[in-house]
């Protein structure tokens, strides 16, 4: 493509509205051009790269057996309404009117969607399993949209759904899809970790989210730093054993505490560390109080606390709610003669301390020499805290180390729960109508091309991997005013064509600088520069990558392309 004829508007400055490198960068080198928060368009190169993308997801869903179908992005609300998340999805879910005042929602996800049409369609097990999946526009009216394609309003979804007649089915295909994420990932040469995750509100059992590692990533990712063990932070279990220290337990003390509110307070003013004091956090599960007892150095984990109690909705109570039900405030708070309706439970560190100090449920006042058994009871020890760096790995193997995640995909074994709603039922081996066992399957295609450019760019700009760039080869006629010059540059732009390169031909009557720096900030990997030596038939390679240059005669060219790139 001669591009004197191709739409590149690249920008002189770093545009001061985008604060990561994938975000300034795809502006800056006229990859996108945003319409509205969260709302972008796709210039020509953004979409020959988002298309590289979505060829390699189609590829590998493909080779797993998954069908591509295409579902409507305006979904009629009667769906979300039998399913009930017309109501439980909040202003996220972008809804509007038809001309007849009809409610619908633009498509954030397409289970209730999916569900209705395979309900319709298959109705015995001779057709399962079967998955089906595609590559399409997703609404999601985010709070804060931002950094660029990673958040967007719309943003384009690979997600696929598969259809069981029991659960062994259902982990066939599920291991299936897993091991396509990870070949669909390696191809687009990200450094990724499978990481065991929350099913949170999609319910379900077994999930893993595919985290593209990446100090600008919003999740925090456990990782063994030597097997290939990896969760979110909030699901990875805690085997750290403990021991009791072998001090005799003191005469628990009431002390007055003024003015020492935070854990911090109260632990310099008693004297001692963080760990030798406890910390204990009011929840409010569905309609009760809980309290959580943890040490005082460790992190209560709120994941941990909603499945040990079973519950639908557990969140933090209010200061309020703690005063009225305990008659003391956050800094205050200690298992020591709570009230009966407020449940305790503690972290199994807590079970190992001794004469430790704690709240004493009055506002100003501790206790020390608190010993547990002793001076209270739990109504159960549990794994409540959050895994940290240097605690053992939980398969056995390697300490735990944090590093930072862009959640590029996610699969989820769903279990009957959407077939149940929408009345998805096949006729099993017996003649007895049963639910559909599902699973569902996305990657964000358009997040993952920006999780790309976070992993490869330079100071000077985009670095595409062979896989993903917009052409293989950036050739550049130094000296558009030369007619030799130009005739050695259109032949040598005439005959990689015609070898099936795909070129982006420079022509433009720019300076040479203007040229190199356009060149090196689209980032296209491998350059051809016909420049002084054009007359002798030489012409400049350079590898974008790591700057090696030589000079490669022109009958040579295509022969050392082609070790390079196919
Ligand atoms: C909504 C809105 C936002 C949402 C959802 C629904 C996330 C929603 C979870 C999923 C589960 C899987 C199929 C592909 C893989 C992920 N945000 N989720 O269901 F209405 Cl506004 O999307 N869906």
């Amino acid at each position: 493509m001669r591009q004197s004829n191709m739409l590149i508007p690249t920008l002189r400055e770093l545009p001061k509205e985008a604060e990561l490198p994938s975000h300034q960068l795809l502006l800056k080198a006229g990859y996108i051009r945003k319409l509205a928060s969260g709302v972008y368009n796709f210039l020509p190169l953004g979409k020959k790269v988002l298309r590289k993308v979505e060829n390699i997801v189609r590829e590998e869903m493909d080779r797993a057996g998954a069908q591509e179908i295409q579902m409507p992005i305006l979904q009629p609300a009667e769906l979300w309404q039998t399913s009930g998340r017309w109501n439980t999805m909040g202003d996220e879910l972008m809804r509007l009117k038809d001309r007849h005042e009809r409610p619908f929602a633009l498509g954030a996800t397409h289970e209730e969607v999916v569900t209705s049409l395979i309900r319709d369609e298959v109705n015995s097990y001779k057709k399962l399993p079967l998955t089906v999946y595609q590559i399409q526009n997703k609404y999601r009216d985010e709070k804060r949209p931002r950094f660029g394609l990673l958040r967007g309003r719309e943003f384009l979804m690979k997600d696929a759904y598969s259809f069981h007649e029991d659960f062994e089915s259902l982990d066939e295909t599920y291991n299936r899809l897993f091991e396509a994420y990870k070949r669909i990932f390696e191809r687009c040469g990200l450094n990724f970790r499978a990481v065991i995750a929350d099913s949170g509100a999609m319910g379900g059992k077994d999930t893993h989210e595919f985290m593209v590692l990446s100090d600008v990533g919003e999740d925090t990712i456990a990782y063994s730093d030597t097997s290939d063990y990896a969760a979110n932070v909030e699901m990875a279990p805690v085997m750290s054993e403990y021991e009791k220290p072998n001090v005799e337990p003191k005469e628990l003390k009431k002390i007055e505490t003024p003015n020492a509110k935070t854990m911090q307070e109260v632990a310099d003013y008693l004297g001692h560390s963080l760990k030798e004091g406890m910390k204990a956090i009011m929840f409010k599960v569905d309609d009760r109080f809980v309290m959580v007892v943890t040490r005082g150095d460790h992190e209560v984990n709120d994941v941990k606390v909603k499945n040990l109690c079973d519950a639908e909705i557990v969140e933090l109570a209010t200061e309020h709610e703690t005063k009225s039900v305990m008659g003391a405030g956050f800094g205050s708070l200690g298992p020591i003669n709570s009230p009966e309706e407020v449940e305790v439970v503690a972290d199994h560190a807590v079970k190992y301390l001794v004469n430790a100090s704690c709240g004493a449920n009055e506002d100003g006042y501790h206790y020390t020499n608190v010993n547990p058994d002793r001076d209270f009871k739990v109504s159960q020890y549990a794994d409540l805290r959050s895994i940290e760096e240097g605690d053992p790995s939980p398969d056995g193997q390697g300490t735990i180390k944090f590093a930072k995640g862009i959640e590029v995909g996610h699969v989820f074994k769903l279990g009957t729960l959407y077939a149940d709603k929408l009345g998805g039922s096949f006729l099993n081996q017996q003649g007895k109508a049963e639910s559909f066992v599902m699973g569902c399957y996305g990657i964000g295609v358009s997040r993952t091309l920006s999780a790309v450019v976070e992993q490869y760019h330079d100071e000077n700009g985009l670095l595409w991997p062979d896989s993903l760039t917009p052409f293989d080869v950036h050739v550049i006629n130094l000296n558009a005013k030369k007619s030799e010059q130009i005739e050695v540059a259109d032949q040598v732009y005439e005959s990689l064509k015609s070898q099936n390169f795909d070129v982006l031909y420079d022509d433009r009557q720019e300076r040479a600088g203007v040229k190199f720096n356009d060149s090196d900030l689209i980032g296209i990997p491998y350059r051809v520069t016909i420049g002084k030596r054009a007359n002798e038939g030489y012409v400049e390679f350079k590898h974008r990558k790591t700057g090696d240059q030589q000079d490669v005669h022109i009958d040579e060219l295509v022969r050392f392309l082609n070790q390079l790139t196919k």
